[in-house]
């Protein structure tokens, strides 16, 4: 069995660094079992969060929803898409009109192959990250702006995360890695529904025989499940 791994929300907490109790576990996991991770964040982001150990013992590291893998700490395929004016035009009026009450910087961050989308901004505090969750549940602001993006362009976004939308060509998600690995393969992941960036990748599982989408709410959550295997 090969597994994949979703980072934010499934082996940590978002944007924060692995629980040391969990990080030895999982070291010795991915030790015996061909694993990968596949996130929409960039690898410096990842590689803080789980550390050198467990980069470095994973068979591959699906960067930026695959559209940049990394084995061992060096780059082995990227892709290079610019996201069009006219939509990051779009997307900053989103950002004005929104009344969430505050708006920390870094709004479009690119990435290789993709842009992440952010209305408190990806220099958010804690605090700040924690209040616009609860508004974000509260005014279903993500999936509003990202269906309204993909009605207007031809273009997929999906909501990532607990502050972002994760948008690329349609087709570069996730759903990309399976490319890359032997079947059968279980996936764990956090945002595994419709709308959410870890769905394309749990959708085209569904057609594999052997294959297996696990839908975790935590970190912790992944860890009783890696337990019971
Ligand atoms: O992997 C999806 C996203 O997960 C985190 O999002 P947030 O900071 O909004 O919780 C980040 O790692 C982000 O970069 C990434 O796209």
């Amino acid at each position: 069995m090969n597994y994949i791994f979703d980072v934010d929300g499934t082996l940590t907490d978002s944007r924060q660094r692995i629980d040391p109790e969990f990080e030895e576990f999982f070291l010795d996991f991915i030790k015996k079992h061909r694993c990968y991770t596949a996130t929409g964040s960039d690898y410096d982001k990842t590689l803080e969060q789980l550390g050198e150990d467990i980069c470095n013992n994973l068979t591959h590291m699906f960067q930026c929803a695959g559209n940049s893998v990394y084995k061992k700490g060096k780059v082995v395929f990227e892709t290079n898409w610019q996201l069009p004016e006219k939509a990051e035009l779009w997307l900053l009026d989103k950002l004005h009109s929104s009344a969430f009450y505050r708006k920390t910087g870094r709004h479009v961050e690119k990435r290789p192959g993709m842009v992440n989308f952010s209305i408190v901004g990806r220099n958010c505090n804690f605090e700040e990250r924690v209040m616009y969750k609860e508004w974000d549940e509260h005014k279903n602001e993500r999936n509003n702006i990202a269906e309204a993006f993909m009605d207007k362009f031809n273009l997929q976004a999906d909501v990532a995360g607990e502050t972002g939308i994760d948008i690329y060509p349609i087709g570069a998600d996730k759903s990309q890695v399976i490319n890359w690995i032997e079947l059968p393969i279980t996936f764990f992941g956090d945002k595994t529904h419709e709308g959410g960036n870890d769905y394309p990748l749990a959708k085209a599982l569904e057609n594999c025989t052997g294959c297996k989408t696990v839908a975790v709410n935590s970190w912790q959550d992944t860890y009783r499940c890696l337990q019971s295997l």
